[in-house]
């Protein structure tokens, strides 16, 4: 695509309109690829967030969508999905210009995702129902599954689309109502995803968007009296102050996908040009910019060396440039604030003792471009081996026998991912049943289905996306009992 698109929508979308801010106030996006502003976006504060709860309440406690059968909000969702990919180019540079996302890989994987999310949801929302209990009592008792109410979706900016719609999807199949933030440094295709949602017929007042920041517009969400579930992804430091501010406001429920610091074992008898494939792409995909990432890579001594030796060879050919160019594999980190971290993590790991075998330079004079970036003879109690630097920076190490893998891997505050490169059933199985991690990579990464739960152990979080467990997020059990007639009750 050489055309950068207009930008069209600029405005906080609530109660079906783009609006501007009570304040006046905007601010800039940047574009990762040159540094400069692409444009100025209205900016959300807690008086925004407030108009934009009463919408939703509004839709939620009166509006057709909650009360609409199932299948009629499914033909709305499908509609939508529809007007996504019709889209497909405009929004995909959306999230190349905003995120420095690979143009190729967000029209062939992230956009027609986020419709099949859609679909998917959509599938669901007529399959909602509870259960009849057969009760020792003599009582007709069952449960109806009902929408939660008004939902805060909050989102971080390194998949902006897919996010947007692992949140929006299963909530609105629920039947609820919602105010969603994107994240500051990537609020374009939320946007235009708004302007889709109302062209589809999703009624006014049921997904409002509120770009902003998160001490304010994200804060004004999560301890909001009138918001009755929160699902946030981002850091776990922000995840902390999410529960914090739900806890001390009304109670609500939230769920956290948070960071990671996955590991990628490798034993012995693992192919290992797929294995040194397989850990590039794990810690290269999206300049490294995934809570997945297999951050750290553990590689048994038997094949340490080839290992070693042929990840250096591929790494060297890995294409970092424009995400609009087809051969480029890495784009720019998506704002200077990552960049600048990742960098700082970079020298750190140099003044700590890790040897530095590729990369670790910026690259370029515009943009925020970083080589990839392999240490080895990282020790487990290294800053670079326990934080999640979120960037194309692999930390590779060796080990004996399983058991001390096994040790490595969980050595870590996180449980986001774990990857298995092994053609050992036994081994595969026993790892598996060893890492505390909410999805586990057997010889592949990435392996995501719309079916399929995902979420974190330890501090990457609890409650899931994905699979029929989001849509449960989304919904109340209501139980009634009644008794049979002459019974004593
Ligand atoms: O995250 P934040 P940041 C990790 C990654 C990255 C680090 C920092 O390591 O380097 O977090 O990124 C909103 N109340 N991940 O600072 O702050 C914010 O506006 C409510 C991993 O960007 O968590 C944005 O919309 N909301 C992660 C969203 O939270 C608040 C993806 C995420 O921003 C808020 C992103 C507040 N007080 C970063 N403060 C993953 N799991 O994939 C901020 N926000």
């Amino acid at each position: 695509m050489k055309n950068i698109p207009t930008i069209k929508f600029k405005k906080l979308f609530i109660n079906g309109e783009f609006v501007d801010s009570v304040s006046g106030k905007t601010f800039e996006t940047v574009d990762p690829r040159t540094e400069e502003v692409i444009t100025e976006i209205a900016e959300a504060t807690k008086e925004d967030v407030d108009i934009a709860v009463k919408a939703a309440r509004q839709a939620f406690d009166n509006g057709p969508w909650p009360r609409m059968p199932g299948a009629e909000r499914a033909k709305i969702m499908v509609k939508w999905a529809t007007l996504i990919e019709r889209n497909i180019e405009e929004v995909a540079a959306l999230d190349t210009i905003d995120g420095g996302k690979l143009y190729s890989w967000c029209k062939t994987v992230d956009i027609p995702e986020a419709a099949n999310i859609l679909r998917y949801y959509a599938g669901a929302a007529d399959k909602i129902h509870g259960e009849v209990f057969k009760t020792s009592r003599n009582l007709h008792l069952y449960t109806l599954m009902e929408p939660i109410g008004v939902v805060g979706h909050i989102i971080p900016w390194n998949f902006p689309t897919i996010m947007f719609f692992t949140k929006v999807a299963p909530s609105l199949a629920a039947g609820c109502t919602m105010v969603l933030k994107p994240a500051e440094q990537t609020p374009l295709s939320a946007l235009f995803y708004a302007h889709l949602a109302k062209q589809a017929g999703i009624p006014d007042g049921v997904l409002n968007v509120v770009p902003g920041f998160g001490s304010n517009a994200g804060a004004a969400i999560t301890s909001h009296m009138d918001i009755d579930a929160v699902s946030f992804t981002g850091s776990t430091e922000t995840g902390r102050r999410v529960m914090q501010a739900a806890a001390l406001s009304n109670l609500k429920p939230v769920s956290l996908e948070l960071g990671g610091k996955s590991p990628i074992i490798v034993f012995d008898d693992a192919d290992v040009d797929k294995a040194v494939d397989l850990a590039l792409f794990g810690i290269l995909h999206n300049k490294g910019e995934v809570c997945v990432a297999f951050s750290r890579v553990f590689v048994q001594e038997g094949v340490y060396d080839e290992f070693e030796k042929k990840v250096v060879e591929k790494v060297i050919n890995w294409v970092v440039g424009d995400p609009f160019d087809p051969k480029v594999q890495q784009g720019p980190q998506t704002s200077k604030v990552q960049f600048d971290k990742i960098l700082s993590y970079i020298e750190h790991g140099k003044n700590e003792g890790a040897t530095l075998l590729y990369g670790g330079r910026k690259v370029g004079k515009k943009g925020y471009y970083i080589e990839p970036t392999i240490f080895t003879n990282v020790k487990d109690d290294m800053l670079i081996a326990q934080d999640e630097i979120f960037g194309p920076v692999m930390t590779l190490s060796k080990f004996k026998t399983i058991d001390e893998a096994i040790k490595k891997a969980n050595n870590t505050k996180y449980g986001l991912a774990a990857g298995i490169v092994t053609q050992n059933l036994d081994i595969a199985n026993t790892v598996t049943r060893s890492i505390r991690a909410g999805i586990i990579w057997i010889n592949c990464y990435f392996a995501f289905d719309n079916d399929c739960p995902f979420g974190g152990y330890k501090m990457s979080g609890f409650g899931r996306d994905y699979g029929l467990e989001a849509l449960h997020k989304y919904l109340q059990v209501k139980s009634v009992a009644t008794p049979i007639y002459n019974s004593p009750w």
